[in-house]
């Protein structure tokens, strides 16, 4: 099944060539790689370009502002959705998720899961270099998100997913406004609710070296306040 990687990137210079570069041996024929870059400041968008001039594989969408990884991933999956990706997949550009695990979640995926989560939160699973308010504050927002949806999945906020076409073109994406952690829980919670197979893969997750995160309290209030209402509108039959 035909992959296309989609990387959302702001202020990722450091970074971008040598995701690239370890991606390269995972990716199989017909496989792509989008960069969504919303404008960085730091000139990632125009290191793409150029990049992308001498590799065939490589897409890249520009956006006129930072808008938060929502709106820069739904513009990226209707790009790989037009373009006739079976499968799309979401990770960072800051090695946090390790391109050698990206071969792992296209085989669940291509074994009869319709999304596949890569996960920090089955056995197997692991964050080596999180201290404790790091970790506090991912478990707590997992199990917040777990006591309000009950939906089963140990890892809802992780951004390291392969999802089957079918279940990007069911969910409605352009419902879930969400710009941070949020539009992670309501993408898995959407395909839950259609009825899609899911399954956690599990992943080591590596903290960044280089740049900066973009991580803010602004991204986990929204992600506590979207919960619950994503909680009543599934409620009132309203996804
Ligand atoms: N296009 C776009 N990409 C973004 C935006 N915010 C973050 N990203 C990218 O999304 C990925 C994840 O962002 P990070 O800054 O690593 O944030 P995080 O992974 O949630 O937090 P850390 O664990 O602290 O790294 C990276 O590739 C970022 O460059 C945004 O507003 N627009
Ligand atoms: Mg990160």
């Amino acid at each position: 099944m035909k992959a296309t990687i989609c990387i959302p990137t702001y202020n990722e210079i450091e970074n971008l060539e040598a995701m690239l570069d370890a991606l390269e041996p995972v990716l199989r024929e017909g496989d792509r790689v989008l960069v969504i870059d919303d404008a960085s400041p730091d000139g990632t968008g125009a290191l793409a370009d150029s990049l992308a001039s001498k590799r065939p594989y490589l897409e890249v969408l520009h956006r006129a502002g930072k808008e938060g990884i929502g709106p820069a991933y739904i513009a990226g999956f209707r790009r790989a959705l037009a373009e006739g990706a079976e499968l799309v997949i979401e990770m960072d550009c800051d090695f946090s998720h390790a391109p050698g695990d990206v071969p792992r979640l296209i085989d669940a995926a291509e074994n009869g899961a319709d999304l596949v989560l890569g996960s920090r939160y089955v056995p197997g699973g692991a964050i080596p270099n999180w201290g404790v308010v790091r970790r506090a504050i991912s478990l707590g927002g997992n199990l917040y998100a777990q006591a309000i949806l009950t939906v089963g999945i140990r890892d809802l906020t992780g951004g390291f997913k392969c999802f089957r076409r079918r279940v990007l073109e069911t969910i409605d994406l352009d419902a879930n406004h969400a710009h941070g952690y949020a539009f992670q829980i309501e993408t898995t919670y959407r395909a839950k609710r259609a009825g899609f197979a899911i399954r956690e893969v599990p992943i080591t997750f590596s903290d960044r070296e280089h740049g900066t995160s973009k991580m803010n309290k602004a991204i986990v209030l929204e992600a506590a306040w979207r919960v619950p209402l994503l909680r009543m509108r599934a409620l009132a039959r309203r996804l």
